[in-house]
């Protein structure tokens, strides 16, 4: 029978080319799916996403960030290639999880993978209390949390080989904790005093080539940042400096006038073709101010040969990344316009603070996003009628359609440039006697300023608020008329003039401004447009 075959093969030459055909097409396609791609932009993941953390499962990659008073807090981004990210859930998002009822919030996350379980341990900052939730599917759903008998903020966890768990937080002082129920196991250690930086902070516990490495970010979190990094046999230590410490830093003058500054707080990780690459925060600065937030950047490391980590070009980054990449599986672009159709916001939405989820409907009326009023004035200290998403871009424009009318002059309904309660510019629907009016008002500090106030006609208006990296503009369009409200600098609402760790959102909100409101504000459509990649 063999024989026999073999000889009809051969006598049908037209078997045979097609045999070869796909046996070449068939290793072509292996070839190319597993050869690198080449090139991409920084950031990965742009808007407010700082103190990035990573952990990989095979050939997915999961990145979380902190969220400060944003709920649903802390959001998990997936990616098969380090470079294209995708917001797959949020590991909290219950008030179970996250009351943010008090202090201020959310900071530094870090995620983990062990034997099955995947980790995200954070400090929700009312107390200082620091917790893990755990989930087998990093989408959700997450557990209620795990409190850990230790403070400090930066809170991370090293699985070792042996069952132990070490945790480990700013300031390097570790503990070891009983996985199961948070209980420390240990007294409590400062393994490594750092370079001598000042908030030694969000460290990183590793075991790599048989030496426990701790990754550490020091120079707080403005254009002083950088990474540095020790090691030891024990993971108590002594840590051994790296004698090149920074790793990685744009403190420099060789960095001087790169647009990315304040890079530091790092994780990094080995990818499943063996590359190294490192995770971290950095804004991108304009002159000496930056107002979306730190964002999450990506870089690839190499080893000397003395078991250092090397971080590209001399430990900086840039923005357009000239490096090889694992093969690159982009997902699909979300589109730009948000309807409001279907039962439930996009994952895209974040409310302030825990929200009252009476005050959002979907339902009422069909197609449109209904607002309820809160009392609460809009950027009040208790929770208002809110809702955002990340400014992702420096040059972008968003705009909504809005159907409000407001019937007493308390009321008021618009879309807003949200930093924190301190810094905000609203363009806003508000009655006054019998006429209807947009209103444009910057809020900065204890300042309030009306800048401009016109009277509207229609009853569907269109608000439009574009921007670029220096100027915001302020627009409403009534049937085919646009109106130019303001325009105004983005450098009052940076983080260099309000302080505190988040960026800009672009939101809708409708208030009561003090007193009870029943009048819902409703809009038919979001768009946001971002232009930077
Ligand atoms: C975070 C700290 C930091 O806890 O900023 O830049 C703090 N680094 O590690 C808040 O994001």
């Amino acid at each position: 029978m063999y024989p026999q075959m073999k000889l009809q093969i051969i006598k049908k030459p037209a078997s045979l080319f097609i045999l070869f055909f796909f046996s070449f097409a068939f290793l072509l396609c292996a070839t190319l799916s597993n050869a690198q791609s080449f090139g991409y932009t920084n950031p990965i993941i742009s808007g407010m996403n700082p103190d990035p953390s990573i952990c990989r499962v095979g050939e997915d990659y999961y990145t979380v960030t902190s969220t400060f008073l944003w709920f649903p807090g802390v959001p998990v981004y997936h990616s098969k290639d380090l470079v294209n990210w995708e917001l797959i859930g949020y590991s909290l998002s219950r008030k179970s999880q996250l009351d943010l009822s008090k202090g201020s919030g959310i900071y530094a996350p870090v995620i983990r993978y062990n034997k099955g379980t995947f980790y995200m341990i954070t400090t929700n900052r009312r107390n200082g209390e620091n917790f893990f939730v755990t989930a087998t599917n990093p989408a959700g759903p997450w557990s209620d949390p795990i409190w850990v008998e230790m403070e400090g903020i930066d809170p991370s966890l090293f699985f070792d080989d042996d069952g132990k768990v070490y945790f480990t937080c700013a300031g390097n002082n570790q503990c070891e904790i009983d996985i199961k129920t948070g209980k420390r196991l240990s007294e409590i250690k400062c393994i490594w005093g750092g370079t001598g930086g000042r908030y030694p902070e969000g460290p990183h516990l590793y075991k790599i080539n048989g030496y426990y490495y701790l990754l550490i970010s020091e120079g707080g979190t403005e254009y002083g940042h950088f990474i540095s990094i020790a090691r030891s046999n024990n993971p108590w230590g002594p840590f051994e400096s790296n004698p090149n410490n920074p790793i990685l830093t744009h403190r420099n003058r060789n960095a001087q006038s790169n647009p990315i500054q304040g890079t530091g707080h790092a994780d990094m990780l080995q990818a499943h073709d063996g590359s190294w690459w490192m995770v971290f925060l950095a804004f991108r600065a304009n002159g000496t101010h930056h107002h979306i937030g730190r964002e999450t950047y990506l870089v690839p490391l190499s080893w000397s040969s003395n078991g250092w980590p090397l971080v590209y070009n001399g430990g900086t980054a840039d923005l357009k990344m000239n490096v090889a990449t694992l093969p690159q599986k982009p997902f699909a672009k979300a589109p730009e316009k948000d309807e409001f159709e279907g039962n439930q916001l996009d994952l895209k939405w974040n409310y302030s603070k825990n929200p009252d989820v009476t005050a959002y409907s979907l339902s009422d009326r069909k197609g449109w996003l209904r607002l309820k009023p809160a009392t609460e004035t809009f950027g009040g200290n208790g929770f208002f009628t809110f809702i955002g998403q990340r400014q992702t871009d420096l040059n972008f424009k968003a705009s909504v359609q809005i159907d409000f009318n407001p019937v007493s002059e308390n009321e008021e309904a618009g879309l807003t440039v949200y930093h924190r309660p301190e810094g905000h510019y609203d363009v806003f629907i508000q009655r006054q006697k019998a006429k209807r009016f947009i209103v444009l008002r910057y809020k900065l500090g204890s300042i309030t300023h009306e800048e401009k106030r016109l009277e509207l006609k229609e009853d569907l208006v269109q608000i439009v608020i574009s921007g670029n990296k220096d100027m915001y503009t302020f627009e409403c369009v009534q049937g085919t008329e646009t109106l130019l409200l303001g325009k105004v600098e983005t450098k009052f609402i940076s983080s260099e003039t309000l302080g505190g760790f988040v960026g800009a959102y672009i939101g809708l909100y409708a208030t009561g401004n003090g007193k009870k409101s029943t009048t819902p504000a409703d809009f038919n459509w979001f768009s946001y447009k971002g232009e930077d990649k």
